[in-house]
């Protein structure tokens, strides 16, 4: 007797390609991009859904939750769980793979690439050189990048791959966590505005949860200092922007580099006409290589999860 293939309802686009393809092998993909817009298809469908792929910024809404009543698993490409409610995952019992770890490398580069672009201000120097003002007078003093204060706001799996890199670049390292690693090397102190009181570079690396939500304001920034820069490689919402963007103009912050905003893609225009900003388009881990094993992880998580009960990389049971 054959068994019959599970149901799995795909949102949003394809993040690699070929991950549709490698599903059909073992699932019935119905793929829907926006089940919002498509409410017929969906009605045809959900009452036999058993799994679901999306990604961090597709997330699921809890309408779309509530119409699939044999949901047994979700599977979602990415670190970030803010557009999930875990509590109602975790009380409903569904499972919930993830892709952690594999995108740690490139995220850490990209944050170490946004700290030297700051404070060397490379994107505006290349902007200067094609706008032919060089010949006309030399490009001004920056500041060193190396032997800065290190803070790091989060020190999970990315937190502790940019500590490594920077100590590459001399800098002393501090964190701020709820609770110290005793296993690492470095200082831990017990608050954000302490951490920001010592740092000259700030990185944001924690998770988007309501206890870090809007936790960078106006107070955090002013502690950093007119010398100070922040980072932001984590998610636009634990940053208050309109604090940020008022502390970039008024000179309150020297510069940030940033790869998360509220309102992605279509971020505040102000932004575009601030010189001490470096702006990145949330590519933290938009590399061919941590793609293709994010999404490889994304789609075994599921497979995985049918053939044998388990997952790879499981947020409720790891
Ligand atoms: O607080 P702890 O001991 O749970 O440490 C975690 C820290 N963290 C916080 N630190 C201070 N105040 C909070 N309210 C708070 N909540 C969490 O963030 C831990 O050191 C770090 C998170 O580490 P992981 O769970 O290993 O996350 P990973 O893979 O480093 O990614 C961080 C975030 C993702 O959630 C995405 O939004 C983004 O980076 O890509």
């Amino acid at each position: 007797m054959t068994q019959e293939k599970p149901n799995i309802l795909y949102l949003g686009s394809e993040p690699t390609p070929g991950m549709i393809n490698r599903l059909q092998h073992a699932v019935n993909v119905h793929h829907i991009p926006d089940p919002s817009q498509n409410t017929h298809q969906l009605e045809n469908i959900a009452a036999s859904i058993k799994g679901l792929v999306t990604s961090a910024s597709v997330g699921v809404s809890n309408d779309l939750l509530h119409q699939l009543p044999k949901l047994e698993i979700i599977s979602s490409f990415g670190v970030g769980l803010d557009a999930l409610d875990l509590d109602y995952l975790k009380a409903q019992g569904i499972h919930l793979g993830y892709t952690p770890n594999v995108l740690n490398d490139c995220v850490a580069d990209l944050t170490l690439g946004l700290i030297l672009d700051i404070t060397r201000r490379i994107s505006q120097s290349d902007r200067y050189v094609r706008e032919g003002k060089w010949a006309a007078a030399a490009a001004p003093l920056r500041t060193q990048s190396s032997k800065k204060r290190l803070g790091l706001y989060g020190m999970g799996r990315i937190g502790q791959e940019i500590a490594q890199r920077a100590s590459a670049f001399k800098m002393p390292i501090a964190y701020h966590t709820r609770t110290p690693n005793s296993s690492l090397p470095y200082l831990h102190l017990d608050s954000l505005e302490k951490l920001a009181g010592w740092s000259d570079i700030l990185v944001v690396i924690v998770p988007a949860t309501s206890s870090t939500r809007q936790s960078i304001n106006r107070h955090i920034l002013k502690t950093l200092g007119e010398n100070g820069y922040l980072i932001n490689i984590a998610r636009g919402s634990v940053i208050n922007e309109a604090d940020l963007l008022n502390a970039l103009e008024q000179g309150i912050l020297a510069g940030a580099g940033l790869d998360v905003f509220h309102n992605e893609p279509n971020i505040d225009p102000r932004f575009y006409e601030l010189e001490n900003v470096v702006l990145s388009p949330h590519a933290g881990s938009a590399t061919h290589e941590t793609r293709q094993a994010m999404g490889d992880l994304t789609v075994n998580n599921l497979l995985n999860y049918f053939q044998s009960g388990s997952l790879i990389a499981s947020y409720f049971e790891s």
